[in-house]
């Protein structure tokens, strides 16, 4: 069974899918789809599929939508593959759903940093405003620096994709943004994972 999945070199989320595909043996089944996502212009092509036109969204062989990148790689991870799912059974499962959510959080707060530089007129940006979302990133990275550093520096599961998808965004579009100095283990941790075959076939471009 393929996987169709409208995808973007840029997009952290999509890097998420991809990762999870390739750490699970399975990226040989998903077939990516060229797109324009954006926030003002949503790409029609994909509206039909999920209206938010955001990527990742994918299609199955029957035509069903999936859609977002949680359930896209919940169900990558369910296709046979040579790899050990991503996905503990036990009770760490609901550990890497919520760190899922939480690196998640850092790349919303991250991409709306982004379209308001990018995307907003000059003349409309609030410095507030961009600040506020800059500081959600940095309470996500403080709170993986203090309290989940553990829960990721074992086994690369869904969450610990998650939050090196996030770094790599940051390292990407912030270049300038020095968030290892206040985050040492956070950021030996990175250095380490960056060096894994699918984060590097990943790495984003555009
Ligand atoms: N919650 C979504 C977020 C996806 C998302 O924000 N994707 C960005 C690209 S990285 C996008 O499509 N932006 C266009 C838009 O905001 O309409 C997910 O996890 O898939």
């Amino acid at each position: 069974m393929t996987v169709r999945l409208f995808h973007s070199p840029a997009s952290p989320f999509v890097r998420k899918v991809l990762v999870v595909a390739m750490e699970r043996g399975v990226e040989d089944r998903i077939e990516p789809l060229p797109s324009a996502a954006g926030p003002v212009k949503r790409d029609q092509t994909i509206v039909v599929h999920n209206p938010s036109g955001k990527v990742p969204s994918a299609i199955l062989e029957d035509g069903t939508p999936l859609f977002d990148s949680r359930v896209i790689c919940l169900y990558v991870d369910s296709l046979p593959g040579g790899g050990a799912s991503l996905y503990p059974q036990d009770t760490r499962r609901f550990t890497v759903l919520t760190l899922e959510a939480l690196a998640d959080s850092i790349l919303d707060a991250a991409l709306l940093c982004r379209y308001e530089r990018v995307m907003r007129p000059a003349e409309l940006q609030w410095d507030d405003w961009y600040n506020g979302q800059m500081e959600k990133i940095d309470s996500g990275l403080n709170d993986l620096e203090n309290r989940w550093i553990d829960a990721i520096s074992g086994d690369f599961h869904a969450g610990a994709v998650a939050v090196a998808c996030a770094l790599g965004y940051l390292d990407f579009r912030f270049a300038d943004k020095d968030w290892r100095s206040g985050n040492p283990r956070l950021a030996s941790w990175f250095e380490a994972t960056s060096r894994r075959p699918s984060m590097i076939k990943t790495m984003p471009a555009g």
